[in-house]
């Protein structure tokens, strides 16, 4: 689990990082590629293999007792020459992130018959990671929690395109039972969502990656600063991803998600807000200028 966690790191901490590394003479560092060149390859690639694979969708469809529910990809020739590319079976998701147009693939082999995250949302999976065409370099050993916020872009992406089960619980020893109903899926990421020019353990730098997952729980509306805003909704430029100056609308340097004063005027979001006895959100416009409250520094 710790290759995951490694998190696209806050813009608004990169600036800092880079600002302060001057006076270590010792370390050379290359500085990453262009990402708009590196997507153009990894696109190659990711298509490249999603055309010449297949995965066991014909055992996911007969459901016969005794199946593990888990997805094994193979190569399309000899016997299973006639098999479906996953490129036919794929969702399809473009993305700008970092000022780059991005591509996504999410693999559905079994939808879920619960509750559907956002790409902000906290949810409970098993995972594994490989390098597409490749070993796995990681995975989880038991289901973890994962809040999306925290984990790399393209995993929480292609996590949301999947349904929780609906039979989760948790025992007084604190292990977890869950029925068959929760949803099973991977991801195709090129590495521009992933770790870009990161390296870890069985992953070089510019790795397009797969993660295979597994979503028994997910948490509807999960707001991390707890301000009565969920954190999708604290997504101001809409790119799915919270991280980011666009996001700050005061710009302390704290992302809405995490901040509880957004606007930066002194009242807290909490109390620019209007949270009804149903649980439902009224965004407050006292002057009707279109922006609420909340988000709106003139109004306290
Ligand atoms: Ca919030
Ligand atoms: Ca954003
Ligand atoms: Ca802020
Ligand atoms: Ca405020």
């Amino acid at each position: 689990m710790n290759m995951i966690r490694n998190v696209i790191v806050a813009v608004l901490g990169l600036f800092i990082l880079a600002s302060c590394s001057k006076d270590d003479d010792s370390v050379e560092v290359t500085p990453p590629r262009d990402r708009g060149e590196v997507e153009v390859e990894s696109q190659a690639n990711l298509k490249a293999y999603l055309n010449t694979h297949f995965y066991n969708y014909e055992e996911f469809e007969a459901k016969e007792d005794g199946f593990n529910y888990k997805i094994v990809f193979d190569t399309i020739s000899g016997v299973n020459s006639d098999k479906t590319p996953l490129m036919s079976q794929v969702i399809t998701e473009k993305f700008t992130y970092l000022d780059t147009e991005y591509t996504l693939y999410t693999l559905v082999a079994r939808e879920g018959a619960g509750i559907q995250p956002t790409f902000a949302d906290s949810t409970f999976v098993n995972y594994q990671g490989n390098v597409v065409g490749g070993d796995k370099f990681d995975s989880s050993v038991t289901p973890l929690w994962f809040d999306l916020t925290q984990v790399v872009f393209g995993f929480a992406n292609g996590l949301k395109n999947l349904k929780a089960g609906t039979q989760f619980s948790q025992n007084a020893d604190g292990s977890v039972s869950f029925g068959n109903d929760y949803g099973i899926g991977a991801v195709f990421i090129p590495s521009g969502l992933a770790y870009f020019n990161g390296s870890g353990t069985g992953y070089s730098a510019y790795s397009d990656l797969v993660f295979t997952f597994d979503l028994y729980r997910a948490v509807e509306d999960t707001d991390d600063d707890n301000d009565g805003v969920p954190n999708w909704k604290e997504d101001i430029n809409g790119n799915n991803f919270l991280n980011e100056i666009e996001d700050d609308s005061d710009g302390d340097n704290i992302p809405d998600y995490l901040d509880t004063d957004d606007d930066g005027d002194g009242t807290l979001t909490r109390d620019e807000i209007v949270i009804n006895a149903d649980g439902t959100i009224t965004y407050t416009d006292s002057n009707n200028d279109g922006t609420p409250d909340y988000l709106d520094p003139d109004v306290n």
